[in-house]
């Protein structure tokens, strides 16, 4: 058949005038006719709704354009699958994007509107939990912005990552109804639905002389595709983010109406519906759960029948695939695409398993997120054999050839042999999912330096050696649009006024502010530009959180994910300690320098330690605000409910960056580049990405302490003991003694318990073992900041030496070492 056609539609739409009236028309076409509401009588909501929709006819023509320009020239796609994006308010985006803003605040302002009030109404999808979700958006910005092309695929949660809010200092969960006002960034595709299998048995049949297998499913669902825009930065490109939400098959509920079981009927649309109705809140221990599988193989195998449906529309030649696509995994939640491609190729397409293997092998790259072990996803292959038990065989065949090259490459040992099984037996029979990514994947990645070189050394080392080539880095980086641009418009000015527009998609031209920190006059449009930040973050906090910030201090923040590794708790020893400082008379209140330290935190609703150290410090910061003595020279704020909106106003406005996990233990962290390329100092370890931010500003720039990670594994091998430094360090004794004294809790003596003896006798982020050293690094961020000249510096070489930090970089690593690559086996 062939497609419809109409001389109008050769240019399928064409954007609205870029001009205010122009803008106006569109905007209230939108309210009238899409809202169906008069100007008059509109809500906020409805003028956001609007706004949103007219923006998005802007971005029309030009994701048309990138579809039909990608499909004539038939490159080869990225197509990313992560389990979360964490994508942040689309709506700043897009206006960016466009280049509207103005546009769009003066065609708002002739209507009586005002567009920040706006833009304010936008929930952000939080479809992430923190780092690998945020690094996902970061990517695909940068591909969009590089015109690459690609399609990030994932999963449509209907609700993100929790509402964290405080009851007593105490963390409570609220479901995030992120979609509860309208979603007008999204274009669902019923009609272009996807079934997905789970269950059942598997069977061998004789397909004219050759046996073959063939999956029995027990039950399936539908995979609803909705598309998001990805717009490029001003350069005509949108790409596309394709999120699948699961919905109930129609034959499964027939069969059930017929049976006559109304009520049941609609039970299995509801278990369907269960499959994306909620993100998973842990980002570290993986809970084993038959939901979360559910879960990767759903979204997986739409994505992967998605593309390859796409190729066959094509009439392309599946031997040639990897000359189309490069499958990215984001950690190993997608992992189980490798055994769905392999069952696509040898079931249903009829290959030859071999002929399956090479084309699968080179279609896949893994990026590792994480050093944690108890990190590393294991699923149990009862669970694999009940709900995929075609993917279980073939994860078992995988492995047994494999397993046959190691033996032949080593055959008196067969221990490594052991080692390597992508099937482990013990404690339980189960799949190692890094290791099937190892395996399958062209290339393994780390994402910092340090990080790459300890999982090929620590985490994969039989692999490494088995394929040293196979293993490479690339060092993270974050979006310089919605970070600086969008996030630091003051700053974002100064740097255009300096060395021009530039640098927003070539962020390495901040190289070029380098003489400017010699430049009073720069210097102090500078700090305005930092004054501007924090006005502008304390009336949000003030009218958000009820927060009161006093002007003129030092602003310390530490935001992240709330992990023991990552070490909250040496951050409030710090706090703890300058308090104590004070009200024991060691020091003069008035020869303090005047700090705000501002955390923001969410814990995974099961981890009951971060929970515990959440309400440690918001006891901590309850106590210091309430106390005279401190003379308004210390206090601590903790925002609830930290996310990429938050963000974007808080880490513009820092001074200093806490980047203090234990060396080792962070992969790479990408907060800490955002601080740096918005002129906040660090103060920080050895670990992840810090490493190479401290080579990239200079040690002079940057305020580093702690052990290393060798000394931290020496420490480890030798016997770690906390109680010896707390009986041997005064300060710290001190300080432990005054969270155990009910100072921060009403004189209730076993309030912080639990977290005061994991400190004194587990410790295993060792914590008390660099407390000295982070009160000596703090000692020196006090005397540097005294000197506002010198700060000022140090701050603009900060900016001026990260340009490296761009997910632009990034994606230009992932292309020449990965997406590039054609394996050397
Ligand atoms: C439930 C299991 C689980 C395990 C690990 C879920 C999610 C994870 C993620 C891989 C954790 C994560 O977000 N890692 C972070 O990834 C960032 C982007 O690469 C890094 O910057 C952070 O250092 C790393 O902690």
């Amino acid at each position: 058949m062939t497609p419809p056609t109409h001389p109008l539609a050769l240019a399928p739409v064409s954007a609205p005038p870029h001009s205010v009236d122009g803008f106006v028309k569109e905007f209230l076409r939108e309210l009238n006719t899409g809202q169906g509401v008069a100007l008059s009588r509109s809500t906020v909501n409805d003028q956001y709704l609007a706004l949103a929709r007219t923006v998005r006819h802007y971005l029309m023509a030009r994701w048309l354009e990138t579809l039909r320009h990608n499909r004539q020239s038939k490159a080869k796609y990225v197509g990313y699958l992560s389990a979360e994006y964490l994508l942040g308010r689309q709506l700043g985006n897009a206006l960016m994007a466009t280049d509207l803003n103005d546009v769009a605040e003066k065609a708002l302002a002739s209507c009586g509107l005002d567009l920040a009030t706006l833009r304010a109404q936008e929930v952000e999808p939080g479809l992430g939990n923190g780092g690998l979700g945020r690094l996902a958006a970061c990517f695909i910005d940068s591909l969009a912005t590089m015109s690459v092309p690609c399609i990030g695929y994932g999963i449509r949660y209907e609700y993100g990552i929790f509402r964290q809010t405080f009851v007593d200092g105490r963390q409570v969960e609220q479901p995030d109804t992120w979609l509860a006002l309208g979603a007008p960034w999204e274009f669902p595709h019923p009609e272009a639905a996807v079934e997905v299998d789970f269950g059942g048995y598997t069977e061998t049949y004789d397909d004219n002389g050759t046996e073959r297998t063939r999956w029995v499913p027990a039950w399936n669902v539908l995979g609803i595709p909705y598309n998001y825009m990805v717009p490029g930065y001003q350069n005509g490109r949108v790409n596309t983010l394709r999120l699948w939400s699961a919905q109930a098959t129609k034959a499964f509920d027939l069969s059930i109406f017929n049976a006559g079981d109304y009520a049941e009927a609609v039970r299995a649309q509801t278990f369907a519906e269960n499959i994306t109705k909620v993100l998973y809140p842990e980002d570290s221990t993986p809970q084993g759960k038959e939901l979360r599988l559910q879960q990767q193989y759903f979204f997986v195998a739409c994505s992967i029948r998605d593309f390859i449906e796409q190729m066959v529309e094509e009439d392309f030649d599946l031997h040639n695939l990897p000359e189309r696509i490069h499958f990215q995994l984001n950690d190993t939640h997608p992992v189980i695409a490798v055994p769905e491609l392999m069952r696509i190729l040898v079931d249903e397409k009829k290959w030859e398993w071999d002929e399956a293997w090479d084309v699968t092998r080179r279609c896949f790259a893994y990026t590792c997120h994480t050093l944690l072990p108890e990190a590393l996803e294991t699923w149990p292959t009862d669970l694999l054999g009940r709900l995929l038990p075609r993917h279980l065989e073939i994860i078992f065949r995988i492995n047994d050839e494999f397993l046959a090259e190691v033996r032949a490459a080593y055959p008196e040992d067969e221990l490594r042999a052991r080692r390597m099984s992508i099937v482990a037996d013990y404690p339980e029979r189960s799949v190692r999912m890094a290791y099937l990514a190892t395996v399958a994947g062209t290339r393994v990645n780390g994402v910092a330096a340090l990080h790459s070189q300890l999982l090929a050394e620590k985490v994969l080392p039989d692999f490494s050696s088995f394929w040293p080539d196979k293993f490479t880095n690339v060092t993270n980086g974050v979006t310089p649009r919605r970070f600086i641009k969008m996030a630091n418009p003051s700053l974002s000015e100064l740097i255009t006024d300096t060395v021009g527009p530039g640098w927003v998609t070539d962020l390495e031209r901040l190289a070029e502010l380098e003489p400017y920190a010699e430049d009073e006059d720069f210097r102090r449009a500078f700090r305005r530009t930092k004054d501007v930040n924090k006005t502008r973050l304390y009336a949000l906090l003030r009218t958000r959180d009820g927060i009161d910030l006093p002007e003129g201090h030092l602003l310390d923040v530490m935001v992240k994910r709330l992990h023991e590794y990552k070490r909250q708790t040496l951050k409030l020893l710090h706090v703890v300690t300058l308090y104590d400082r004070i009200i024991s008379g060691r020091v003069d209140p008035t020869s303090v320098l005047p700090r705000t330290v501002v955390f923001g935190a969410k814990a995974a609703p099961g981890y009951r330690m971060a929970k515990e150290i959440i309400f440690l410090a918001n006891s901590v910061a309850a106590t210091l605000n309430a106390d005279k003595r401190l003379n308004g020279r210390l206090s601590v704020a903790f925002p609830a409910n930290y996310n990429v909106t938050l963000a974007e106003k808080l880490i513009p406005a820092a001074d200093l960056s806490e980047q203090i996990s234990l060396a080792g233990m962070e992969a790479s962290g990408t907060g800490n580049m955002k601080f740096a390329l918005n002129g906040a100092l660090t103060v920080g370890t050895d670990d992840g990405a810090n490493v190479e931010i401290r080579q990239l500003v200079g040690d002079e720039n940057f305020f580093l302490f702690g052990m290393t990670e060798p000394e931290v594994s020496d420490l480890q091998a030798a016997g770690y003991h906390p109680t010896e430094y707390y009986e041997s360090n005064a300060e710290l004794k001190s300080a432990i003694d005054l969270i155990s004294s009910g100072a921060f809790s009403d004189g209730d003596r076993n309030a912080f318990e639990q977290v005061v003896s994991n400190l004194l006798y587990q410790d295993r982020f060792m914590a008390l073992a660099d407390y000295q050293s982070y009160l000596d690094a703090q000692d020196r961020v006090e005397a540097a900041y005294v000197n506002k000249e010198a700060w000022t510096k140090s701050a603009i070489r900060n900016i001026a030496r990260t340009g490296f930090f761009s997910s632009d970089r990034s994606m230009r690593d992932y292309l020449s070492r990965i997406w590039g690559a054609t394996p050397d086996r």
